[in-house]
């Protein structure tokens, strides 16, 4: 091999991010933040394969909703083997679970597509309230940047800490002020802004206040997200797209084929 192609070889293993090289300042960050930004959780040769799978899906899958803010494709990895691979990624399950400090199962994926020029930001809100979950303590989504996503292409923010307000009720993604007309004194808190790399993402706490920032570029931001709850999640009873055609009763666990232990796909 010549040098300088085994130089740029290590270089890219050296800056990929595996449960064996998370360290300890990582899992403190997400724990007291709510969120940490993890470079390489995927290589840059697997972003843009998944990015080109992840397109063709788009262009094929039926969206779970269209709106400006972005097209959302939910449970891809039924339907799609190429993102089935990223989805069941055992990098990104793994990393999730020493993050999470429990273990996990997966609750759903999506794709998440601003288009070009969208120029419509997904507003604040936290994850979980949305979910049918019963004591799921640990909600972990990895946020995938398929493509390079600086500021100007729609990527993460966050409200460090905020996932320690448990007792929010659900907020409206379409309106600015949701989250702080329902919890003012986050309107105060600092916010952090996360451009990623291709390859690169972002873990956050299902209860982490976070929202995206609009796409002013020529071409589209896609992202995958990866979500998992506590392995023991029960469902809530509360209606949900992923849960609806499964009849399960309140408190029951939610589990079975579409809900993955990562101890059964990634160990
Ligand atoms: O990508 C976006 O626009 C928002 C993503 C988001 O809210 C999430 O992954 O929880």
């Amino acid at each position: 091999m010549d040098d300088v192609l085994s130089e740029t070889l290590m270089l890219a293993t050296a800056s990929q991010t595996t449960p064996e090289t998370l360290t300890d300042g990582q899992i403190e960050d997400y724990r007291n933040n709510g969120f940490v930004r993890i470079p390489g959780i995927i290589s840059p040769e697997e972003a843009a394969h998944f990015h080109a799978a992840a397109l063709k899906f788009a262009s094929v899958g039926t969206p779970l909703s269209d709106r400006a803010i972005f097209q959302q494709l939910v449970n891809v990895w039924t339907q799609d083997e190429a993102m089935k691979a990223l989805t069941l990624h055992p990098n990104v399950a793994r990393v999730a679970e020493k993050l999470a400090g429990v273990r996990l199962r997966l609750w759903h994926d999506q794709i998440l597509i601003k288009k070009p020029r969208n120029e419509a930001p997904t507003e604040w809100h936290q994850d979980q309230p949305y979910w049918p979950h019963q004591d799921s303590a640990h909600p972990i989504s990895c946020w995938i940047a398929l493509c390079d996503v600086p500021v100007e292409r729609g990527c993460m923010t966050f409200i460090p800490g905020s996932q320690k307000r448990t007792e929010l009720p659900a907020q409206n993604l379409a309106d600015a002020n949701s989250l702080f007309s329902i919890c003012p004194e986050l309107m105060w808190d600092e916010r952090v802004t996360v451009p990623l790399k291709a390859g690169d993402c972002t873990f956050h706490h299902g209860r982490c206040a976070h929202m995206a920032t609009p796409n002013f570029t020529d071409d589209p931001r896609v992202a995958h997200v990866v979500i998992f709850m506590d392995a023991d999640t029960k469902f809530s009873g509360r209606p949900h797209v992923v849960t609806q055609p499964l009849a399960l009763t309140a408190s029951e666990t939610i589990e079975g084929p579409l809900f993955p232990r990562v101890a059964d796909y990634a160990d």
